[in-house]
């Protein structure tokens, strides 16, 4: 631990770049976890006792219990964009204030779509398990002919940054037809950038070949794809999941894979992540990846840059980049 009687004391909850931790200690005594251990929350708690701030990393789940516990803390960064960790609520009447990591994320995140996009309609992970497995001794006119991607029709549920991105990508590069649901439509003018058009959650499911999910988890998307949903969609249809586990029902994802409902899936996340429905484990048809979505070296590097910006920010200077209650700061 850096330790200085000036600095205010800070937790970081997880092994993360030298860089990070190298420029908070030039403001924070920082507590670090450089063996990167994962601390239960009892741990976390008693670790948070006199800190001031904490930079986690979106599994970490801070709520009113946690808060009354930890009464010193006044900010919790997210390096993530999601933060469904944060009982915001909770947060604003503590007086504590969160953060996320918008922004800096989301082309590579949208790359990462598109990748899950491909791998599944074109059947990259199938056909290669089939290769390694030895079983390549012919070719066929129908071997692992999968979806046309080119041309399809994209469907995007949730049109925040990192799906507007996936629908330029869709239509400018693929020459997809994009159609969207959103809690509400894009302006006029972003439409036409993205070229993608607002339709009802139904006609979503029943006209897209390919169906990407990007809305963020809260109590309101908790299982927005379930049986009925699924069984809307086409046969040939696949399902792409970058949002958050839980968005989607696994359970019954899996029993559609399992009966050909739709034709397949790409799952980055989970609901219990790390934890993978057994069920799915079983089915040929979906692509699986262990939430990469936005891991590559230079995003989570601005990821993380975007935590301490807003710890130092807030903590040093009164006035954090991306506060998501900024009703907090006002008030101190
Ligand atoms: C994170 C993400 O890597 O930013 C987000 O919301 O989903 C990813 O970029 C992930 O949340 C790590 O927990």
């Amino acid at each position: 631990m850096s330790s200085d009687v000036n600095k205010p004391p800070i937790l970081v909850t997880r092994a993360i770049f030298p860089e990070v931790i190298a420029r908070l200690a030039e403001h924070f005594t920082v507590e670090s976890n450089p063996d990167d251990t994962l601390w239960d929350r009892a741990e976390l708690v008693r670790r948070l006792q006199g800190k001031v701030g904490v930079f986690t990393t979106g599994v970490e789940r801070v709520d009113a219990d946690l808060l009354a516990r930890c009464p010193s803390l006044k900010i919790c960064a997210n390096m993530t964009v999601g933060y469904n960790n944060f009982d915001l609520a909770a947060m604003t009447a503590a007086g504590v204030l969160g953060t996320n990591a918008p922004d800096v994320l989301t082309e590579t995140t949208a790359d990462f779509g598109f990748a899950l996009l491909m791998a599944t309609a074109r059947r990259v992970t199938e056909s290669e398990h089939f290769l390694r497995a030895g079983h390549w001794t012919r070719w066929s006119y129908d071997m692992f002919s999968g979806a046309e991607v080119h041309g399809s029709t994209l469907g995007i549920l949730g049109m925040g940054r990192i799906g507007q991105a996936i629908a330029r990508r869709g239509a400018l590069g693929f020459g997809m037809q994009v159609i969207y649901h959103n809690r509400s439509p894009l302006s006029d003018a972003l439409e036409q950038e993205c070229k993608a058009r607002y339709v009802s959650k139904e006609e979503l499911l029943k006209t897209a070949d390919h169906l990407v999910l990007v809305v963020p988890y809260s109590a309101a998307s908790h299982h927005a794809i379930g049986a009925a949903e699924l069984a809307l969609m086409k046969p040939t249809a696949t399902l792409i999941n970058i949002a958050r586990g839980g968005v989607v029902d696994d359970a019954a994802l899996a029993q559609a894979l399992k009966d050909r409902v739709i034709a397949a899936a790409g799952l980055d996340v989970f609901e219990g992540e790390p934890s993978v429905h057994p069920a799915l484990l079983q089915v040929p048809n979906v692509v699986l990846t262990p939430h990469i979505a936005s891991a590559t070296e230079g995003t989570r590097r601005a990821m993380a840059k975007l935590a301490v910006d807003n710890l130092v920010g807030y903590l040093v200077h009164g006035r954090a980049v991306t506060a998501l209650n900024p009703e907090v700061a006002s008030r101190t």
